[in-house]
């Protein structure tokens, strides 16, 4: 490792995974590493932001699976950032397969209340098929390309067997009830309508045992944290970076230098890439010189990277159950499945699934978190605060059919107009396999050239191979690329090291 300490790492973003990957080199000795931040914060995706009295996450808001191989809940438990009941071997033992059973209120376009025993039929279909959208994956022979056509044609089949003695009412609900869970899974996969996830690869991405827990005191408190463990100055705020020279054809004594948006030029003999897939969609072609082979290009369009908002909105008092966690509005047009509107301008706020409760109310108050994907929440980022707020009034007085509900404040996050993220977090589309994910996370200069010199390394949450859109994920990614470069400078030996350098 006699080399390994010297060699000068330059780690573009300063996210969960940059910070990862600086923390294992300073840990393993490397002296010479800094982490360029494009914006004047840490923590990219992970932000916690205020309403009201209260903090509300901007960004991720689960530990998705806080159990003992869940290294954020490892992490946040050496901390001390979780409550205790997160703590309990109970919590971490169930397994949930990625859905916490929240207890929900349904309501419908009509302004009813749906009865249980209507919609369940439905929830229990759609979770049945969701689980087998997971079984394809090596398969090949998938019998549709995306997860959406998958689930509509089998529900179609479905319901004409089983539910062939409802009535037609109740049967057109249940239908409408599935294009509220297909939007429900356009949040949880990042994604503008389920037919552009692909169906072959879904059951890609796995789930840890436990029951998804939130940061009291903010996610952004593990960051803080993991921030101390850095020596100061390590990280450069507000210092995009513009351009990666590698593969160096004009033989300068490090082989890869770094062109910031200032026009300063900092050379290193390792970068670690850690900017979203949707920053790395927009610019690729200006941000590697030169530019990325195909294969890694091909990979970074298929993988899918979309867009998935929150919008806060507070209430004197509950409209909803005291035991309800999770809101649902169902609308009664909708017996096509669908999960995108037809005129995004005039009924974006159709895209909007629901709500989850803020708890406890205790601390937030009256407090819920509208949930709403694709390109109708790209649309929402645009429009005033007046206006989204004046939709969502609207659309909960005819749902709850009580004309004076009136929100106290709303707050939105806008990720798809962050110009450092350019959406929420990575899917995979049509056509992916695990085989995208490996070309992701595939260091330059690639395999197979004459150099192994490990010169551009590329961490985040789009390269992980079944972690991918979480924080764990994009953490893991920040250690394995440390490890690369570790385990590279202990397996050459100082001379062969040092010879690489010349
Ligand atoms: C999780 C959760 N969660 C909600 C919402 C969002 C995300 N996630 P970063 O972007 O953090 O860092 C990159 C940095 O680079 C950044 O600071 C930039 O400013 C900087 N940069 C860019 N360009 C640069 C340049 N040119 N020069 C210099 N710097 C530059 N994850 O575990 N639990 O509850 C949620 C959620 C609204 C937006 C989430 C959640 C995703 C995580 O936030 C995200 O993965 C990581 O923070 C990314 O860290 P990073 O370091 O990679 O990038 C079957 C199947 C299903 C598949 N999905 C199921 C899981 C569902 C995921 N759930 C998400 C849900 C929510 C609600």
């Amino acid at each position: 490792m006699a080399s390994g300490v010297n060699a000068k790492v330059v780690v573009v973003g300063c996210g969960i995974s940059g910070i990862a990957a600086a923390q294992k080199l300073v840990k393993a000795g490397f002296h010479h590493v800094r982490i360029l931040e494009a914006t004047s914060r840490c923590g990219g995706r992970v932000k916690t932001g205020k309403f009201g009295d209260n903090i509300v996450e901007i960004g991720a808001n689960w530990i998705h699976g806080p159990s003992e191989e869940n290294p954020v809940f490892r992490l946040a438990r050496q901390y001390g950032l979780l409550e205790p009941e997160a703590l309990t071997p109970e919590n971490q033992a169930v397994d949930i397969g990625g859905h916490p059973p929240w207890v929900p209120n349904i309501f419908s376009s009509s302004g009813q209340k749906l009865k249980a025993e209507d919609v369940y039929p439905a929830l229990e279909m759609f979770a049945e098929l969701l689980d087998e959208s997971s079984e394809f994956q090596n398969q090949k022979g998938e019998p549709c390309a995306s997860v959406g056509d998958f689930i509509r044609t089998q529900v179609k089949q479905r319901a004409a067997e089983k539910w062939k003695d409802v009535d037609v009412a109740t049967r057109s609900l249940r239908l409408c009830v599935i294009s509220n869970m297909l939007k429900v899974e356009c949040c949880v996969n990042g994604a503008h309508s389920m037919n552009e996830v692909g169906l072959g690869a879904f059951g890609q991405y796995k789930t840890l045992p436990g029951l998804d827990c939130t940061f009291p005191g903010g996610y952004e408190g593990l960051i803080k944290n993991l921030m101390l463990e850095l020596p100061d100055g390590l990280v450069t705020y507000n210092w995009p970076v513009r351009c990666i020279y590698w593969n160096n054809s004009e033989k300068r004594e490090n082989p890869v230098m770094v062109e910031c948006d200032g026009g300063e030029r900092i050379i290193a003999d390792h970068v670690i890439v850690t900017v979203p897939l949707g920053y790395l969609k927009r610019h690729h072609s200006t941000l590697f010189h030169p530019p990325l082979p195909l294969h890694k290009l091909h990979s970074i369009q298929r993988l899918g990277f979309g867009t998935n908002n929150k919008i806060f909105v507070e209430f004197d008092v509950p409209w909803w159950d005291a035991q309800c966690e999770v809101i649902h509005l169902v609308w009664e047009d909708e017996d096509a499945m669908v999960d995108q509107v037809p005129d995004t301008q005039r009924s974006w706020i159709k895209k909007l699934f629901g709500f989850t409760v803020l708890r406890p109310t205790e601390r937030y108050g009256h407090v819920l978190c509208g949930w709403i994907a694709g390109h109708e929440s790209e649309y929402m980022e645009t429009l005033s605060e007046q206006e989204v707020t004046q939709a969502i009034t609207q659309l909960i007085r005819r749902f709850t059919g009580n004309p004076t509900i009136t929100p106290r404040r709303i707050l939105r996050s806008q990720w798809f107009h962050d110009p450092w993220t350019c959406g929420s977090y990575s899917h995979l589309g049509k056509g992916c396999s695990e085989q995208d994910l490996d070309n992701m996370m595939e260091p330059l200069p690639p395999k197979g050239s004459q150099s192994q010199s490990m010169e551009v390394l590329f961490a985040g949450e789009a390269t992980h191979p079944c972690y991918f859109s979480t924080v764990h994920g994009a953490l893991l990614t920040g250690w394995r690329e440390a490890d690369r470069l570790i385990s590279y400078y202990s397996s050459i030996n100082p001379a062969e090291a040092l010879k690489s350098k010349l």
